[in-house]
């Protein structure tokens, strides 16, 4: 098997290799990732971004895990469009708890005439407060990838959610092909890409291999890739759902740290189900980027008070913590970068 080679990377995986790195001893596995992790990352540093619902249910299309599709019967109350006050205190508040990056997610298929200039004014004053934007806010054509861009945008977030081949159960209002053109229009203006999945969904291990191989094998590598373990929602289709072994999910944080070796992987949605343990073996594996504070979009977070506990148990320093100490130099002494950011 040609796992990856030293720093090299690699965009030609085939599925019967990504099957071999899912099969190996867990040790093996995790100390294959946890090596390249070293390589190219401190592995003691982790980046904090923190979310908000800017627009909120009504949506719509049917992802079958989503609390904000209209075609699912759940007890989400549907918000309009926040203003432009109302994100800028989110994103201060963020930022005094230590986010480096402020992620606004909007239930939308795709953005609106109307409400897409609004958001590009959000973005300009979540810039202004110097910390790093994100947004997510469905498929995008060309032109609006652009005017993000312009607006001074960082990530654009926009998973695949899962396997081509398992995609089918989940969504039927827009297609795989949908979400790589958007993805392409996203990396054709220059922004950086966000994209990953969903564990947990029914899918199998071949379509987590699937999955890995669609984001690895894109002509570039996302720069940054959110491993979600579904939250189920009472009302959606996939409430109820046999959860994912928790092993089975730190495999896949390995298999994605060997895969994408410089990209950030971040553990997303699904943390406040996790154990210290579950969550500490993810870090080793590769993950260096989470989700911070009580809420994620619509569903609760994992405790503030809780994930400093954790880090400072696990002698994890924030991103942030890590600029403003020795004037953004970290003393690890690792060939790899200085921060979580790859160069
Ligand atoms: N509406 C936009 C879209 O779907 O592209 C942006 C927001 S959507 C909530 C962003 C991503 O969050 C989804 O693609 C999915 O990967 C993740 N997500 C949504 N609901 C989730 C859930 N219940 N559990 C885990 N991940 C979820
Ligand atoms: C991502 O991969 N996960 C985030 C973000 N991108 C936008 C969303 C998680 C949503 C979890 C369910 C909810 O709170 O509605
Ligand atoms: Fe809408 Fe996004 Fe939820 Fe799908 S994941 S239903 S597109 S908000």
């Amino acid at each position: 098997m040609n796992a990856q080679v030293g720093d090299e990377l690699r965009h030609d995986w085939d599925i019967s290799e990504v099957q071999a790195l899912f099969e190996l001893p867990l040790n093996d596995l995790l100390f294959r990732a946890h090596s390249l992790h070293r390589t190219n990352f401190d592995p003691n540093s982790i980046q904090i971004s923190t979310l908000l619902s800017i627009k909120t249910g009504r949506c719509s299309e049917d992802c079958g895990y989503c609390s904000q599709s209209a075609h699912h019967n759940t007890e989400l109350e549907a918000e309009a469009l926040l203003s432009l006050d109302e994100v800028v205190d989110a994103a201060k508040k963020a930022k005094n708890e230590g986010a480096d990056r402020f992620c606004m997610g909007a239930a939308w298929s795709r953005p609106n005439k109307r409400d897409f200039p609004k958001v590009l004014e959000m973005i300009k004053a979540v810039k202004s407060l110097d910390m790093e934007s994100c947004v997510t806010l469905g498929m995008l054509d060309n032109d609006q990838a652009q005017q993000l861009k312009e607006a001074g945008l960082d990530y654009y977030n926009h998973n695949l959610d899962t396997s081509p081949e398992f995609y089918g159960n989940v969504i039927s209002t827009r297609t795989f092909q949908d979400r790589l053109d958007t993805l392409n229009n996203v990396q054709q203006a220059g922004l950086n890409v966000c994209s990953g999945g969903i564990l947990g969904l029914g899918e199998e291990r071949k379509d987590r291999c699937s999955l890995l191989i669609q984001l690895a094998n894109m002509e570039k590598h996302p720069d940054s890739v959110p491993i979600n373990m579904l939250v189920q929602v009472e009302g959606t289709p996939l409430y109820g759902q046999d959860e994912i072994e928790p092993l089975e999910f730190v495999r896949t944080v390995a298999v994605a740290r060997i895969m994408m070796p410089r990209s950030v992987v971040r553990l997303s949605a699904g943390r406040e189900e996790m154990s210290d343990e579950m969550q500490a073996m993810c870090f080793f594996a590769g993950a260096n980027s989470v989700f911070y504070g009580e809420r994620l979009l619509t569903t609760d977070g994992a405790s503030a008070q809780g994930d400093q506990k954790l880090f400072a148990s696990l002698g994890m320093k924030t991103s942030l913590e890590k600029k403003k100490s020795v004037g953004g130099k970290n003393k690890h002494s690792h060939a790899g970068h200085e921060s979580v950011t790859p160069a």
